[in-house]
C-alpha cells in the first residue's frame, strides 16, 4: 500500500499518534471526575455544533484496551494522549480521586505492555471548572494549582512516562478561549486573555521545576506556532504580519527561548499584556532549559491589514490587532476549510531554527487533516486524500530535517476520530473511523498506509538483530 519514496528520514526518528482526553475519554461524570471548562462550555446552548458534548465521546474511558490494541497493531513507538485535571483533583487543587489515578495507571501499563512509550500532555484545555469559578487563567493560583497537579502525576507516573508536555497550544487556552471565545470558558477579553496568557506561561515554568525534581526524563510544551506570510510587500501589511507574529508565535517562543518579553508589545496591544501580573523573576522561571519543544501544525495563514474591528483600543479584544487572515493558496482544502500546503511546514521548522540557535529538539506533537471519511457497506474508509497530507507532510520534515533542523519524531493526530471542540463530531481526524451510535472502531487505509510506513522507517534504518 505505501509506495515509495518514503520519507528519508534519520535512524532513530519516532512515529507516534496523539489524542487529547476531552476528545476521547467520555465518561465525564463517572470515575469521580470533577467537571471542566469544556463540560461546561458544550452544555452551555450554542457554544459547539449541534450542541455537540465530550460526555461519551469516543467512549475511551470504558474501551482503552481496544484502543491501545489499535495503537500496537497500528506499530507506533509512542502514544501521546493527555491527562483530565479534574480526574485527578476533581476541584483542580486539594483532595485526589484515586479511581481516577487508577484509569491512567492501568492506561500506562497497559502501553509499556504493547511496547509503546507513553507521552504524557498535562493540560489539553480542561480546567477544573472549580479553578475556572476562581478566575481561572487570569488569576495567579490557578498557575499554582497546576504545579501540584504536575508533582501529583510526576510522582505517580514517571517511573513510566518517556515525554512530559506541559501545555497544549496555550494560544488556544488564552485567545481562542478568552478572546475569539470560540473555546471554552468562552469570553471576548483583552487584558483578561492577556493575562491568562502570561499566567499559562507560569504555570508552564512551575510545572517544570516540579516535575524536575520528580525526576521526569524529558519535559517540553507544545506550541501551534503559525507559518505567516505577508499579503504584499507594502509597509502596512508588512507590519500587520509583525503583530501576528507577536499574537500567535513570539508571546511564547520570546519568554521561553529568548527569556525576553516580545519587543513589539506595545504595536500589538497598546501595552495591555505588560500589566501588574507580571512579576520580577517571571522570564527566569518561564525560560527554564527543555528537553524538547512540541510543534503542532496543520496549514498556513497569509496575513494583511485591516481596520481594527473595536476601535477603542481599551475595549478591543485580544486578538483585534488590525489584521485579516486571508487564503491565497489556491490548494486544495480539507474539511476544516484548511488550506493544504505542505512546503509551509518546511518554511515553519527551518525559520523556527534559524531564529532560536539554542532552540532544543523538536517533536512534532500533531499534524494530520479532517476528511470525509465515508464508511463503506463492507467497512473500509478509502482516506487517499489524508494518506496523500501525510505523506506530503512528512517528507515536508524530511526537507527541514536534511537542512540541519533536529527534529526527533513525529505523531499524528489523531489515533481517532473525536471530539473536535467547537466543531462537535463531524470533523473527522482519526487514522480510524469512530461511529458514534455503536462506538465501533474501524481503521481506515490511512492507518494500514501509517503502519506501513513505520515498518518500512524501522527496517530501513535500524540494525539487524544479531
Ligand atoms: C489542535 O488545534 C488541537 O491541539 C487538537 O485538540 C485539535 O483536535 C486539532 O488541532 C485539530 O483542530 O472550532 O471553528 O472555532 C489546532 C488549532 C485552533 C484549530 C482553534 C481549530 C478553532 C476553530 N485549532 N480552532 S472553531
Amino acid at each position: 500500500m505505501i509506495s515509495p519514496p518514503f520519507p528519508d528520514l534519520p535512524a532513530g526518528f519516532r512515529f507516534g499518534a496523539a489524542t487529547a482526553a476531552y476528545q476521547i475519554e467520555g465518561a465525564h461524570d463517572e470515575g469521580g471526575r470533577g467537571p471542566s471548562i469544556w463540560d461546561t462550555f458544550s452544555h452551555t446552548p450554542g457554544r459547539t455544533l449541534g450542541g455537540a458534548t465530550g460526555d461519551t465521546a469516543c467512549d475511551h474511558y470504558h474501551r482503552y484496551r481496544e484502543d491501545v490494541a489499535l495503537l500496537r497493531e497500528l506499530g507506533v513507538d509512542s502514544y501521546r494522549f493527555s491527562i483530565s485535571w479534574s480526574r485527578l483533583l476533581p476541584q483542580g487543587t486539594g483532595p485526589v480521586n484515586p479511581e481516577g489515578l487508577a484509569f491512567y495507571d492501568r492506561l500506562v501499563d497497559e502501553l509499556l505492555a504493547a511496547g509503546i512509550s507513553p507521552a504524557v500532555t498535562l493540560y489539553h484545555w480542561d480546567l477544573p471548572q472549580t479553578l475556572e469559578d476562581g478566575g481561572g487563567w487570569r488569576v495567579r493560583s490557578t498557575a499554582e494549582a497546576f504545579a501540584e497537579y504536575a508533582a501529583l502525576a510526576a510522582e505517580r507516573y514517571g517511573d513510566r512516562v518517556e515525554r512530559w508536555i506541559t501545555l497544549n497550544e496555550p494560544y488556544c487556552s488564552a485567545f481562542v478561549g478568552h478572546a475569539e471565545g470560540r473555546h471554552a470558558p468562552g469570553t471576548r477579553e483583552g487584558r483578561g486573555a492577556l493575562a491568562a496568557a502570561h499566567h499559562l506561561l507560569v504555570a508552564h515554568g512551575l510545572a517544570v521545576r516540579e516535575l524536575r525534581a520528580a525526576g521526569a526524563r524529558e519535559i517540553g510544551i507544545t506550541l501551534n506556532l503559525d507559518q505567516l506570510d505577508a499579503a504584499s510587500r507594502l509597509p502596512e501589511d508588512l507590519a500587520a504580519l509583525r503583530r501576528a507574529e507577536v499574537l500567535h508565535n513570539e508571546i511564547w517562543t520570546e519568554p521561553l527561548f529568548a527569556g525576553r518579553y516580545p519587543a513589539l508589545e506595545r504595536e500589538t496591544w497598546s501595552g495591555q499584556a505588560d500589566g501588574p501580573w507580571r512579576l520580577p523573576g517571571d522570564l527566569q522561571l518561564i525560560g527554564a532549559p527543555l528537553d524538547f519543544l512540541g510543534v503542532n501544525f496543520y496549514r498556513p495563514i497569509t496575513i494583511a491589514a485591516a481596520p481594527h474591528r473595536e476601535p477603542d483600543p481599551e475595549l478591543r479584544t485580544a486578538v483585534d490587532i488590525g489584521v485579516a487572515e486571508l487564503d491565497p493558496y489556491g490548494s486544495r482544502h480539507t474539511t476544516m476549510g484548511w488550506p493544504v500546503v505542505p512546503a509551509a511546514f518546511s518554511q515553519l521548522l527551518r525559520g523556527l531554527d534559524f531564529r532560536y540557535p539554542n532552540l532544543p529538539p523538536i517533536w512534532i506533537t500533531e499534524n494530520g487533516t479532517a476528511e470525509p471519511d465515508v464508511l463503506t457497506p463492507d467497512g473500509a474508509v478509502h482516506d487517499a486524500d489524508r494518506i496523500d497530507y501525510l505523506a506530503d507532510h512528512l517528507a515536508a520534515v524530511a526537507v527541514a530535517v536534511a537542512a540541519g533542523v533536529d527534529v526527533r519524531g513525529y505523531y499524528v493526530w489523531s489515533l481517532l476520530d473525536n471530539f473536535e471542540w467547537a466543531r462537535g463530531y463531524e470533523q473527522r481526524f482519526g487514522l480510524v473511523h469512530v461511529d458514534y451510535d455503536t462506538l465501533t472502531r474501524t481503521p481506515k487505509d490511512s492507518y494500514r498506509w501509517y503502519r506501513g510506513l513505520i515498518t518500512a522507517h524501522h527496517a530501513r534504518t535500524e540494525e539487524p538483530a544479531r
